[in-house]
């Protein structure tokens, strides 16, 4: 429950958010395979409510547990999943069980299913008003109680220590399994009491053996609970049953490289920053709420937007030791309840891709920017090795080893760094891969010169487009 089970020599995974399972497949053989992604958490599977004008939230308001959405239909899923594995990429399904729909008059579901949520009546489960809390809505987050067994806006709330609802979450979930995911990522675990989520968890099957996993292996569990501080919930309620989502960590590294904290404070990035142990926390830039000003962080959070902080920031988490990276990957929005691109205002649209591996057609694909995917690259490198020889100048400029695999800076100054810097590597041209990629006829970006002292002279402009620069032992020239 707290390993990934990601294939050998990869580390990270990257949330596809909204994309269909189709796409996703040959995302997996075309791009997530080759560049070494671990993983795909998908947007959630199972038949949610058409909502009115197809706000991306509505895959959140759950109808029934069949596997039918705007991403696809079962045998797209199986499809899917089968081929991504076939590639070493990992499937994590994001499960929503806290709740069904809001009140909504004639639901109808992306699979065709009806229900009458004010009647808390799910036929097509089946559940009915005996499987849900009594109605009230979470006011109060200093109050435990309420913020687990009454409403989280509106959303008709299941009541988990019931053997019906457990059994059909339990079905749900082994289901999955049966297709070959690896994991889930559990909604609004903050909303659940942890006795009941054990008992699920308890109940799960093993990993598939037909799908290649090995005989034991448990299903990657990582859970949704935001807690920055200041309430009755705490995360640490949720780290013996699995991982658990670092919203700190979201909100502190988006403070830090907007410039509200210096980079030099990151030399003790990790638990001493209030955040979970390494192994337990699911750690990640932005998330699909919050990026949008939904859930938690608010205007510290750096998303697409700005993207040079951002991939920054992006670039500081992969090659920093801590915690179980997720990248996101957006698509573009100007308000907060904006669904994805469509062709015809229902159907969700392809990604465009370009030369430059980049995408179009309303979608951000920050997974393909050369920035952060390189980066993902670079942590599978360095897997296994520590910080050395941290250097700062006092402010926002740092860089540090890892081992003697890779080297990285950063400059988030308003003046150019120019110094002489230890990179731990053996001597050699090295290209950065921040600037460029190394190619056949050599290197697109910047060149770093690492003498026997394993000294180079490192220089990011204040200009730049990025203010990074990574090499490791497999960029060298
Ligand atoms: C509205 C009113 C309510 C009212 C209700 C009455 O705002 O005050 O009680 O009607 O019917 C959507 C709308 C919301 C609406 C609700 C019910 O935005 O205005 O309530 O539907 O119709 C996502 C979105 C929500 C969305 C929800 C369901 O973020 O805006 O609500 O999906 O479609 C806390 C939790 C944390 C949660 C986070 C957002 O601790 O668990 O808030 N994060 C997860 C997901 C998130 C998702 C949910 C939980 C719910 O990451 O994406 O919410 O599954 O911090
Ligand atoms: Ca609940």
């Amino acid at each position: 429950q707290f390993n990934p089970n990601y294939a050998s020599g990869r580390t990270t995974m990257v949330h596809l958010f909204e994309w269909k399972w189709d796409d996703i497949a040959v995302e997996c053989e075309n791009f997530l395979g080759p560049k070494g992604f671990g993983g795909v958490q998908v947007s959630p599977v199972n038949e949610n409510v058409v909502a009115a004008s197809r706000p991306w939230w509505e895959r959140y308001q759950p109808i029934s547990y069949l596997l039918t959405t705007r991403s696809g239909n079962e045998q797209q899923f199986a499809d899917m999943v089968r081929r991504c594995n076939n590639v070493g990429v990992r499937i994590f399904v994001d499960v929503v069980f806290n709740h069904m729909t809001g009140d909504n008059v004639n639901a109808r579901g992306t699979g065709g299913s009806t229900a009458d949520p004010s009647n808390k009546s799910f036929p097509a489960v089946p559940y009915s008003n005996l499987d849900f809390h009594p109605t009230c809505s979470i006011n109060n987050y200093n109050d435990k109680y309420e913020v687990r067994n009454c409403e989280l806006v509106g959303l008709k709330d299941l009541d988990q220590s019931k053997s019906w609802v457990q059994d059909r979450v339990v079905d749900f979930l082994n289901h999955l399994i049966s297709l070959g995911v690896a994991g889930f990522r559990v909604d609004a675990a903050k909303h659940m009491w942890p006795e009941d989520l054990e008992k699920i968890y308890n109940r799960v099957n093993n990993l598939s053996t037909t799908h290649g996993f090995d005989t034991g292996a448990r299903p990657f569990i990582f859970q949704e609970v935001i807690d920055l501080g200041g309430e009755a919930v705490s995360k640490n309620e949720y780290t013996n049953l699995g991982v658990v989502t670092e919203f700190a960590h979201s909100n502190s590294i988006g403070k830090v490289f907007r410039g509200k904290d210096q980079l030099r404070w990151l030399i003790n990035w990790g638990p001493q920053w209030g955040f979970l142990n390494s192994d337990r926390a699911l750690i990640f830039v932005d998330n699909h709420d919050n990026q949008r000003g939904h859930g938690a962080g608010g205007a510290d959070i750096l998303n697409y937007k700005t993207s040079k902080q951002y991939k920054m920031a992006s670039a500081f988490m992969l090659a920093h030791p801590f915690g179980i990276t997720r990248v996101m990957s957006s698509f573009a929005f100007d308000n907060t309840d904006q669904g994805p691109p469509t062709t015809d205002g229902q159907n969700i649209a392809s990604p465009i891709f370009n030369d430059d591996n980049s995408c179009s057609g309303g979608w951000v694909c920050e997974h393909r920017w050369r920035q952060i995917y390189n980066m993902v690259g670079f942590r599978n490198i360095v897997a296994g090795t520590a910080i050395q020889n941290w250097w700062d100048n006092g402010s926002n400029q740092i860089a540090f080893c890892r081992g003697s695999k890779g080297f990285v800076a950063f400059n988030g100054d308003s003046y150019d760094l120019n110094t002489s810097l230890q990179t731990c590597l053996p001597a050699g041209t090295y290209c950065d891969i921040i600037s460029g990629v190394k190619s056949d006829s050599g290197c697109t970006g910047k060149r770093v010169e690492v003498g026997s002292d394993g000294r180079a002279t490192i220089s990011i402009t204040q200009a730049e487009e990025d203010g990074t620069l990574a090499i490791h032992f497999e960029s060298k020239l």
